[in-house]
């Protein structure tokens, strides 16, 4: 914890060599209430998760997989936008660090040079009243060199080492928890719109031609703006569509 200089995110932490997700575990701790802050960080993950059961790809020591949880105070219904608050704080770290290409991808990508180096997975426990916990998941990849990653991500995968950035993890991680917390501690005074427009500056969906592809169906457009809830607005032939996050994907087209 000497090396921290956040109030309170990552002072508690609970650390593993190996974990299934550590999405999971944080799931776990908050149900057996852990303090707003707390951390599960992974060398290693063995069934780590993206959206739709998707997964997550985490080799030991080769990145940043970790779990944040939060107690807000806000609406359960603003809560998808942890993600975008969480992909900002991201690139605000990043540039610190020297990795400055990196732009984000609605909803919970950040890429470099169209490669996948961030991915965001938030998790809630919530009534219709209020949130009892949110689980904040992020993957970076750090370490990862072209032969670790398997065939299918050679080319949609990248990494501080493969962009030639190089940083000690655990200060990369110090940098992160920094933006989060002051971030977030914006957010709990005064809301997301600051934290919108930031994202719109960061984005590298918007303005763009896509393809949204939900389980059902797939349709085309261009990525025009998101809305005050955090959902992509869509310019269709039939008007302007909006998108909730979680059960989408979207493709560049
Ligand atoms: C995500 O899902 O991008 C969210 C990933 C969240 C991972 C963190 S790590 C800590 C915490 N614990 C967990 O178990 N999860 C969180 P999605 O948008 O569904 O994207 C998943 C897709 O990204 C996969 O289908 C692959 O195509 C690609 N992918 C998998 N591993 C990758 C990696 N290491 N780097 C880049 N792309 C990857």
């Amino acid at each position: 914890n000497s090396v921290l200089s956040t109030e309170s995110f990552g002072h508690n932490i609970i650390y593993r060599e190996t974990a299934p997700s550590t999405n999971a575990i944080a799931k776990e701790e908050a149900r057996r209430g852990a303090p707003a802050g707390t951390i599960v960080v992974a060398e290693e993950q063995t069934g780590g998760r993206g959206r739709l059961q998707r997964a997550w790809f985490s080799p030991y020591a080769k990145g940043i997989w970790f779990s944040l949880i939060l107690r807000p105070h806000f609406s359960p219904l603003e809560a998808s936008k942890c993600t975008l608050l969480a992909a900002v704080a991201l690139v605000r770290a990043f540039h610190t660090a020297g990795l400055t290409e990196a732009g984000i991808k609605w909803p919970n990508d950040l890429l470099v040079n169209r490669r996948k180096i961030v991915g965001i997975l938030t998790e809630m426990d919530a009534t219709m009243e209020e949130i009892n916990y949110i689980v904040m998941g992020i993957g970076i990849n750090t370490d990862v060199a072209r032969v670790d990653l398997p065939e299918d991500l050679r080319d949609k995968a990248t990494s501080f080492l493969l962009e030639g950035v190089r940083i000690p993890r655990k200060e990369l991680l110090n940098l992160i928890l920094m933006e989060l917390e002051t971030l977030y501690t914006e957010v709990e005074h005064n809301g997301f719109a600051n934290i919108l427009d930031e994202w719109r500056k960061y984005s590298v969906t918007l303005g763009r031609d896509i393809n949204v592809i939900t389980p059902g169906y797939t349709y085309s457009g261009k990525a025009i703006d998101i809305d005050s809830d955090g959902c992509l607005l869509v310019e269709t032939d039939h008007g302007v569509e909006r998108v909730l996050a979680g059960e989408v994907s979207i493709r560049y087209k």
